[in-house]
């Protein structure tokens, strides 16, 4: 039976589980990306792990989160960063090179490899045929030694594409097309493998577009074949040595198969507060707007930024409305000062920042009170973006300029123009000295690591008892996504390497007792509904709970990275046998676990609340039940030398 690129992919570096549907995959690991936010605490347990050098045939560390520098600490992190790749034989791509995922697609991603990384936007490199995966820092930094990567072996779900995008639809629009159709629980499970004649017309950036958005479907990965598109992306990249192709089998399986026709997508937008509620543009013709930010790792590519260049030259913001433009990358930036496209944007009266996530993750440019911003970002979850009561929606960049231009949320293709045509250039400008590369071994020996004062100890979980008992300091909803468990912003990212003083913000956008009430219970056992910790791969969310004493977290159902960092943190994620036990459980009761140990094993626990008894259900894989009873995965680690 032929294979999906998918099982090719993972064929080829299965160093042990099994490929059959739901069983446990051991995945070797070619590449590793980490950026700083995570990147700090990643490098902490790389270090707790006393290994002296990297193991894998590439590791970046890229500085990009946290850049706005209000105090010492994010500088600190930044050199702490600097002095471990050099020592540790990891490349260090400099503050103002760029945002992780662009630069690794358009200098360092190789189809056919695995790539993981500590961040959820990692499968843009998919766009170029490599499987790269999202997982918390300990993952990430487990694979840095050489270890290998464990996945639930998805199942696979084809896209099949025909047709070709009209002009002022784009690649944003077949993410929000997906997310239309399968939601944020769609892709959990899955990955999503994109194919079909449709797919010869979309570059390689325009494909990242398409795989940096499974991750709001909650999906393991996205892929796309690798063919002559991603051959000529690599050559004009100066690469062409790293193309291989990489397809499908004409008899691949697919769990299921979804078919899109391009030339049938409208201009499409999602709404507050979920990048699964996607409307057509249209159908919010005329809603004032406050604010347009173009860029983040969805949309700053070089094509991104020179279509939306191109409407607006000649043209200006309107008065009521402030726009930003945050190319990807340095290479990104300096083509677009070279070719001129810059100085329409200028001249516009955009307001440039610097090649980062910036607003994307709240760091500055937050909207004002109450403010509708358009964004060409994957995220608008409750709070994100810094200002509370902000209404966050996502668009393309045709969208997000044809707005900016009338101060009102405009269908780009009602603007009166014809799409200009935009002319990608033979070569792009390859400069890679933002890029700095690791000492040699023997001068890595003598190589001071730097550490500020912002970095704390990583709190250590506690090996698992027969019976946890805590109190449920806060039943939480459907949905509930990492950015709700532990926010970020330019207030509080700082403190990624601090894990006492980030505590202080956690659950803070659901409830602000939260941190103080959890500290006076000592022992919490959290309850949600379904979907528990979508969004990202901070593995904060999980061990900023540890620290205040969360033991177990009971929902409908879990995120997979969450639900991964949740287990390498020694917390229980369980799983309510019948959904609607979750009506019957109050916050603020007391609540107990029994028969832990061995219902790891059976799968089955029983919750003791006040309503009664109620069946508990979960299923870890041996390696799994290892790393819980020991504490977590630094312990398991240590423990087993695995
Ligand atoms: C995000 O987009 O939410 C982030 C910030 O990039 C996170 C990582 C983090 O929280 O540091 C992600 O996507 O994993
Ligand atoms: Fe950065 Fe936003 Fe992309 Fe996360 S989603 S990596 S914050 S640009």
């Amino acid at each position: 039976m032929g294979l999906n690129i998918a099982e090719k992919i993972i064929k080829a570096h299965l160093v042990g589980g099994s490929m059959e549907e739901g069983a446990e995959a051991a995945l070797r690991i070619d590449q590793t990306l980490t950026q700083d936010a995570t990147g700090t605490m990643a490098y902490l347990e790389f270090e707790a792990m006393g290994i002296d050098r990297v193991k894998t045939e590439k590791s970046l560390a890229y500085i990009d989160h946290n850049t706005l520098q209000s105090g010492f600490e994010n500088a600190d992190d930044h050199r702490y960063i600097q002095s471990v790749c050099r020592k540790h034989g990891i490349y260090f791509s400099r503050p103002g090179n760029g945002i992780c995922h662009q630069v690794h697609l358009e200098r360092f991603g190789v189809p056919g490899k695995t790539l993981l990384g500590s961040d959820s936007h990692t499968p843009t490199a998919g766009g170029l045929g490599m499987l790269a995966m999202g997982a918390g820092g300990l993952d990430v930094a487990v694979a840095m030694g050489g270890g290998a990567y464990y996945i639930n072996m998805p199942k696979v779900i084809k896209v099949e594409l025909s047709g070709k995008l009209r002009p002022f639809v784009s690649a944003k629009d077949v993410s929000l097309e997906i997310l239309r159709i399968l939601s944020v629980k769609g892709g959990v499970g899955r990955i999503i493998e994109w194919g079909g004649e449709g797919v010869k017309s979309l570059s390689v950036p325009e494909r990242a577009t398409i795989t940096n958005m499974g991750a709001e479907l909650g999906a393991t990965t996205s892929i796309f074949p690798s063919d002559e598109i991603t051959r000529a992306f690599l050559k004009a990249q100066g690469r062409e040595k790293d193309y291989s192709p990489v397809f499908a089998d004409e008899d691949a399986k697919y769990e299921r198969i979804i078919k899109i026709d391009l030339s049938q997508l409208k201009p499409l937008i999602a709404c507050p507060h979920m990048p699964d509620k996607v409307v057509t543009v249209e159908s919010l013709k005329g809603m004032k707007v406050d604010q347009v930010c173009i860029g983040s790792c969805t949309n700053s590519s070089l094509y991104d930024m020179l279509k939306a260049s191109a409407i607006i030259k000649g043209k200006c913001v309107a008065p009521s409305v402030s726009m930003s433009v945050s190319p990807g990358s340095r290479q990104v930036l300096s083509m677009l000062s070279e070719c001129g496209a810059l100085n329409n944007f200028i001249l516009a009266g955009a307001r440039l920042l610097e090649c980062a996530c910036g607003p994307c993750i709240g760091m500055g440019f937050s909207p004002n009170s109450g403010g509708v911003s358009l964004r060409t970002f994957n995220r608008n979850f409750e709070g994100r973006s810094g200002t509370a009561d902000a209404k966050i929606y996502l668009v393309s960049p045709e969208t997000a300029v044809a707005s900016a231009i009338t101060g009102e949320i405009t269908d780009p293709r009602t603007l009166g123009m014809e799409m200009p045509e935009i002319k990608m250039p033979e070569c792009f400008k390859v400069d890679d000295s933002g890029v700095l590369a690791p000492a040699d071994p023997e001068e890595a020996k003598s190589v001071e690591v730097l550490r500020g004062p912002n970095i704390k100890p990583i709190p250590e979980g506690k090996p698992l008892t027969d019976t946890l008992e805590g109190e449920l300091t806060l039943k939480l909803g459907d949905n509930i996504t990492t950015d709700h468990i532990m926010p970020a912003g330019a207030k509080i990212l700082p403190y990624r390497s601090n894990i006492p003083k980030l505590s202080e913000f956690c659950f803070a956008v659901c409830d602000k007792s939260f941190s103080q009430r959890a500290k006076e219970a000592g022992q919490t056992i959290l309850v949600g509904g379904a979907n528990y910790g979508q969004g990202s791969s901070r593995e904060h969310a999980a061990l900023v709970p540890l620290y205040l004493g969360v033991r177990a977290v009971v929902a409908k159902s879990f995120a997979r990275i969450h639900a991964a960092n949740l287990i390498n943190a020694g917390i229980l994620p369980l799983c309510f046998k019948n959904p609607d036990d979750y009506d019957k459980l109050k916050q603020g009761e007391k609540l107990s676990i029994s028969g832990v140990l061995e219902g790891l094993h059976s799968g089955k626990m029983s919750l003791h609340s006040e309503s009664g008894d109620i069946p508990l259900v979960c299923a870890f894989t041996e390696r799994q039940i290892g790393i819980l009873k020991a504490g977590g995965l630094l312990n398991y680690t240590r423990e087993s030398g695995k």
